[in-house]
């Protein structure tokens, strides 16, 4: 059996956050050992809300160069940023043919982010489309996501297999990676809700926060009523994702966390949580520097898209023969 193939996405929507790294990145790294890696700038899902123009073009490079800083190897891994290789938006109208308006509007994240808006895009509506798209387009079998993402996952399940009895095997129907640990690191200002990089800064460390920013941002985390450091999710959700974000920045267990802390105040738990994060952050901060607006990062991002367009030209055609594209 050959090894399968990963695909995973990172939004340019905003700076990166521990979330992102703790529930998703940690894990591609640990990935380009065994597979054969994708990993995309999916700049057009960020467009499915307002953005700005010059901001987004930066963010992108950003995220590109924070999926590297944090251990990523481009002789490893294909990165590329989405919108260079025009088969993911292709293969996504392709795809809207197979998909029910009953099974979008009903997505949680989708009823998550239109809610409170005057007006609600179908970009919105039909981004977990397009992720169906990214993901097919390399015959992904395996995605590694933070917990969130678990719902839309099922959806390109859905399609691949909707395809693949209409058309004939096609594609590769893919699994979820999502970590036991870590796959749902909560707000700091609100930990009944998922960290979320577009969110107030407040509510996140983003991964290029600096060391004091970091600490202060902890240090005014909510917490629980009580005085124990215990993991209890339900009646101490503050404490326990703490205690999650220790445990994964320390490389310890959150039992082992646990015991650590037994006894201390708050104050001083805070500030050991501080400084394993700001450690964790340390050397990626510092390979960002290097990498941010270079001809190495511009270099690798171009090779990644030849790379990325030579797989997905291969299945993009496959697809418009089965559905009965005239080809050119
Ligand atoms: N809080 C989180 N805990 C664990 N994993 C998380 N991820 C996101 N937030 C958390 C995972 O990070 C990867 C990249 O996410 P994304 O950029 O594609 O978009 P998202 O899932 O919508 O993440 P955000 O930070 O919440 O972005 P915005 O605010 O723009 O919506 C994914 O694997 C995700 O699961």
């Amino acid at each position: 059996m050959p090894m399968a193939r990963v695909f995973s996405g990172v939004q340019p929507s905003g700076d990166l956050t521990i979330g992102n790294y703790l529930g998703a990145l940690r894990h591609f790294v640990v990935l380009q050992h065994e597979h054969e890696c994708y990993f995309c700038v999916v700049d057009l899902h960020a467009l499915t809300l307002p953005q700005d123009p010059g901001e987004l073009r930066a963010r992108t490079e950003k995220v590109a160069a924070l999926l590297l800083a944090c251990g990523l190897d481009p002789a490893r891994v294909t990165l590329f940023v989405q919108s260079h290789v025009p088969a993911h938006a292709e293969l996504c109208w392709l795809f809207f043919g197979l998909t029910y308006l009953g099974e979008l509007s009903r997505m949680t994240q989708f009823k998550d982010k239109a809610r409170n808006r005057k007006t609600v895009t179908t970009g919105l509506l039909n981004y977990p489309v397009l992720m169906a798209a990214d993901i097919l387009l390399y015959q992904a079998g395996l995605v590694p996501v933070g917990d969130d993402q678990k719902q839309h996952l099922e959806l390109a399940r859905d399609i691949a297999v909707r395809f693949n009895n209409r058309f004939g095997e096609t594609f590769v129907v893919p699994e979820p990676m999502i970590a036991k640990v870590g796959a749902r690191i909560m707000s700091l200002d609100d930990p009944t809700r998922k960290m979320s990089k577009s969110e107030t800064p407040d509510s996140y460390v983003a991964l290029l926060d600096p060391p004091e920013v970091v600490a202060a941002k902890l240090a005014r985390a909510v917490t629980d009523s009580g005085r124990e450091i215990r993991y209890r999710p339900k009646e101490k959700p503050g404490i326990s994702n703490l205690l999650t974000i220790y445990a994964l920045s320390a490389g310890k267990t959150v039992r082992e966390a646990e015991a650590e802390f037994d006894g201390l105040g708050y104050a001083d738990f805070k500030k050991a949580v501080a400084e394993a994060v700001v450690e964790t952050l340390r050397p990626i901060q510092a390979r960002y520097r290097e990498l941010i607006g270079s001809a190495e990062l511009r270099d690798i991002l171009r090779e990644g898209s030849r790379r990325a367009a030579d797989v997905a030209a291969v299945t993009l055609r496959t697809v418009q023969e089965k559905m009965g594209i005239l080809l050119p």
